[in-house]
């Protein structure tokens, strides 16, 4: 039998589990490791799993929202008879989920889309390289959506190895991080890797994110002690099913779980609710500005521009404070145009459904 908190099952999926509309006897708990087009790939309490979603899942997606993602908690049927092969039937609520807002953000009118990378992650960890730029802009953007995906952010600079004096650089990048942890790591010495391995404890999920070349992966094989090539003919269990996807869930041997992704880079969160976390120092300020609904901007008697101007807040800083928060306040606009849209869809689909309804009866 398999201990289910290892995949990150705790009490309230239980209780969530339980209250599942037609809950069945034989639907037992799982989680999505990866999945793409044709299937996806789950930890059950019965073993690894492949699994397609029952069609009154899919039927009833009001949108991507609806659908499982890597990460999420799941009902599951598995097939009589065979091992292996299970039926996703529902999906459990999701305590946040690392998104961001795919279209044309600079125009009120334009499309957004929601995009998950994740559901139900612990730990966002932000990975930057010691070697190339450190970007603080980039960083304050996943730093929103990882608060706003109800995750606690860290950062991990890789690549220590490539500088001469990383206590410098680390005490240039601390300055710009707003407190939360940073990690300092090289994947070629192996400094650093055991702190990252404590910080994600047992039954843990963590999700690394960053531009593409920084060692995301390098560091998903040092934390598997494994290359990941070989991490994946284990998990068949010698069945010959070489199933992978671009993303998948890895279970750490010290327990917890780890999502390496292919190279997220500069994002704008689709959950809006990451600005203050992310800016503690400005939201700190704006208790002292004369207005309560301040906008710092040309107020009089802004604390925030005040700070601005004496050099305790860095123009940069302030400059990309504004750009993020204008930009959520459109992915709320067409978020909420969205949700009115899939109602009046949703109105239109049921008086349709009326109408035939009655054209039968009169048939
Ligand atoms: N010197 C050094 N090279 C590294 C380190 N981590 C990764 N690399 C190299 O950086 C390149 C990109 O690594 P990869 O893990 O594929 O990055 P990813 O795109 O973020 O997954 C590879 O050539 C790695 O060998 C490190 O800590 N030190
Ligand atoms: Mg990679
Ligand atoms: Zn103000």
């Amino acid at each position: 039998m398999i201990d289910l908190a290892a995949f990150g099952w705790t009490a309230e999926q239980d209780q969530q589990f339980r209250q599942l509309e037609n809950l069945d006897p034989l639907w037992i708990p799982g989680r999505v490791r990866g999945h793409n087009r044709l299937y996806y790939l789950l930890f059950t309490a019965q073993g690894d799993m492949t699994a397609t979603l029952a069609g009154r899942l899919r039927h009833h997606a009001g949108g991507v929202q609806d659908l499982p993602v890597v990460g999420d908690f799941v009902a599951v049927r598995p097939a009589i008879g065979q091992e292996t092969k299970a039926m996703v039937e529902a999906l459990l609520p999701r305590n946040g989920a690392f998104s961001r807002a795919d279209g044309d953000l600079t125009r009120a009118s334009g499309a957004a889309a929601q995009q998950i990378i994740a559901a139900n992650i612990d730990t966002v960890f932000i990975v930057s390289s010691a070697d190339a730029d450190f970007s603080a802009r980039r960083l304050e953007r996943l730093l929103a959506a990882a608060w706003a995906s109800n995750a606690t952010p860290a950062l991990i600079i890789t690549k220590i190895d490539l500088v001469e004096d990383p206590a410098l650089l680390l005490a240039e990048v601390a300055a710009q991080t707003a407190g939360i942890a940073v990690f300092p790591v090289s994947n070629k010495t192996g400094a650093g890797i055991d702190a990252i391995r404590a910080a994600i404890g047992p039954g843990q999920t963590a999700l690394l994110v960053g531009s593409s070349g920084v060692g995301k992966s390098s560091l998903t094989n040092q934390l598997l002690g494994l290359e990941r090539q070989r991490v994946n003919a284990m998990n068949d269990q010698g069945r010959g099913q070489h199933t992978t996807t671009a993303r998948d869930l890895f279970l750490l041997p010290t327990g917890g779980l780890l999502l390496d992704t292919p190279g997220v880079r500069v994002i704008t969160p689709w959950f809006t609710d990451g600005l203050e976390a992310t800016f503690t120092d400005i939201d700190d300020l704006a208790l002292a500005c004369k207005f309560h609904d301040c906008g710092h901007q040309s107020e009089p008697g802004c604390a925030v521009r005040a700070a601005l101007e004496d050099g305790t807040i860095a123009a940069a800083r302030y400059q990309g404070y504004l750009k993020l928060r204008r930009e959520l306040s459109i992915v709320d606009r067409k978020g909420d145009k969205r949700a009115e849209a899939a109602q009046k869809r949703a109105l239109r689909t049921r008086t349709k459904a009326k109408n035939r309804q009655q054209k039968i009866t009169l048939d």
